[in-house]
């Protein structure tokens, strides 16, 4: 799943968030390289496969995580309260419920209606859940509710019933204080009202706060994105196999989404991309309902999420299992962004060199397929604007971090540079438009531009490339956590040629991860 290019929402991070940062990648730190002097033995060099053993028990998150991450959160806002709302039952009782990630990352708590409520006075916070009753009629309906008791023993935090959220905020409130909100609450009801009711009251937002401290992901957290990870690389295995000629492309997205639910997965992270043909190179494409055939290519942009946490996993394919010469020049251009990135992305270096090194591969890769007129050629994207030729076929940032959003903040958002446990994604791409000169304005300036692709465009239409994998940085170099998953177009190739017998056998090792039922 892309990113949209957009501003750096860390730019200003203030002196506290920064000091937060610091801390909380040194426990990170400490973590990942506990968790890799253990059993398996790193390699040296970046990016081969390690060895891990697949951990049999579920893992959870503690309550006392759960505590240092609301530590976190307190040590970088000034004094005053701080009010993060859960999602709401869902509005029709046919959706599925889902907690939104704010409320989930600090409490754990997933069921609708709850709110946390933490008070910072001189220094000192303190922390109130607030939940929705135990009601023996309506969970005939709703299905079992912590209630105060089952939720102060889950999270740890004292509760107290939901419809009583008005008053505790009133009873915490000085004669002029500041509310922090975080996620959709600025715009919700309670915090409306209240604003109503006290005008002295000053809103700030604590989003930044928060997403600091969810950009260090934690060994629990870490773990449980791998689970995700491994899912969705045998749903991409899966999904090799069966995909032939005629085929159309939601029946390639039922097998890859069946083979998240039966391995554990919650959902998918986010809408899952399947698409063939000219949908190659759409980005977010995912109506998922075209017959796809023989000669092109398909790109499936996938993600299971599990326990809350997200994966993220492109695979490009040719739909009749062999690469043509003109996809094959293009995938190994993408290919080779991709290594180029990966020999980069070590702890120190900062994102934008990772990034640059990846684009500098294709831009170079364009130019020599004819594509744009030299690496760094410009064309006229608008009157008296030039923009950059390469970006006409790769359009989006490079990676981002994972997390309980499949668009997680990683740290390197944070401190500007990769550090031990920045978990996150990289994911070149080549879309050649088929329409791509109707994207080039026809200006004189354009003329020459448009007159060569007229000739090479033909042979290259259609075809999308995106190659995107898994990766968490340790004190070994990075380690390349989507690794099950076909990558190089020999390998692609040879799980193309194997034929799709029916759903694979239970996962025992993934069954087990399964636990005693939610959380
Ligand atoms: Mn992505």
């Amino acid at each position: 799943m892309i990113n949209r290019p957009r501003v750096r929402i860390f730019a200003a991070a203030t002196s506290a968030v920064v000091a937060l940062s610091l801390s909380a990648s040194q426990a990170t730190s400490q973590a990942v390289s506990r968790a890799a002097s253990g059993s398996s033995s790193p390699s040296s060099e970046a990016t081969t496969t390690t060895t891990r053993a697949k951990s049999a028990a579920p893992v959870r998150i503690s309550t006392n995580e759960y505590a240092a991450r609301r530590d976190s959160v307190a040590g970088s806002l000034g004094g005053g309260v701080l009010l993060v709302m859960g999602s709401p039952e869902p509005a029709e009782d046919y959706l599925s419920f889902y907690q939104n990630p704010w409320f989930d990352y600090l409490t754990g708590i997933r069921e609708p209606g709850a709110a946390l409520v933490m008070v910072k006075r001189d220094g000192a916070a303190s922390s109130f859940l607030l939940v929705e009753p135990r009601d023996a009629s309506r969970e005939v309906w709703s299905g079992f509710r912590l209630g105060t008791e089952g939720a102060e023993k889950l999270s740890g935090i004292p509760s107290q019933l939901a419809k009583q959220l008005p008053a505790l905020l009133e009873s915490l409130f000085g004669p002029t204080d500041t509310l922090w909100v975080a996620g959709a609450a600025a715009d919700d009801p309670t915090v409306a009202s209240l604003v109503a009711e006290r005008p002295s009251l000053v809103v700030r937002r604590a989003d930044r706060a928060i997403r600091a401290a969810r950009a260090f992901k934690s060994e629990a957290e870490i773990a449980l994105i791998r689970q995700a990870i491994d899912i969705t690389v045998l749903a991409h295995q899966q999904a090799l196999r069966l995909i032939e000629p005629g085929l159309n492309e939601f029946e390639v997205q039922a097998l890859i989404e069946y083979t998240f639910r039966r391995n554990g997965a919650d959902r998918p992270s986010f809408a899952s991309i399947v698409g063939s043909g000219p949908n190659a190179t759409t980005l977010h494409y995912n109506a998922n309902d075209r017959f796809m055939k023989s000669g092109e290519m398909l790109v499936m942009d996938i993600g299971a999420s599990y326990r809350g946490y997200a994966a993220d996993v492109t695979r490009s394919v040719p739909v009749n299992g062999k690469f043509s010469p003109d996809q094959r020049a293009v995938y190994t251009i993408v290919r080779n962004a991709q290594k180029a990135a990966e020999r980069q992305a070590t702890v120190g270096t900062s994102w934008r060199v990772v990034s640059d090194s990846a684009r500098n591969v294709i831009a170079e890769g364009l130019a020599r397929l004819g594509l744009v007129d030299s690496a760094d050629a410009q064309y006229e994207c608008a009157p008296s604007r030039s923009c950059s030729q390469v970006a006409l076929y790769y359009m989006h940032g490079l990676g981002h971090g994972i997390g309980l959003d499949v668009h997680d903040p990683d740290s390197h958002e944070i401190t500007g540079a990769l550090a031990v446990g920045s978990i996150f994604t990289i994911e070149p791409g080549i879309y050649v438009r088929a329409n791509l000169l109707e994207v080039i304005p026809d200006t004189p300036a354009n003329a020459g531009l448009r007159a060569r692709l007229r000739k090479t465009l033909p042979r290259f239409a259609n075809i999308g490339v995106r190659i995107e994998d898994d990766y968490v940085v340790t004190a070994n170099g990075l380690e390349w956590l989507s690794r099950g998953a076909p990558r190089e177009i020999d390998e692609i190739e040879a799980m193309m040629r194997k034929p799709y017998t029916g759903p694979a056998a239970r996962d025992q090792s993934l069954v087990e991860r399964y636990g005693s039922g939610g959380r």
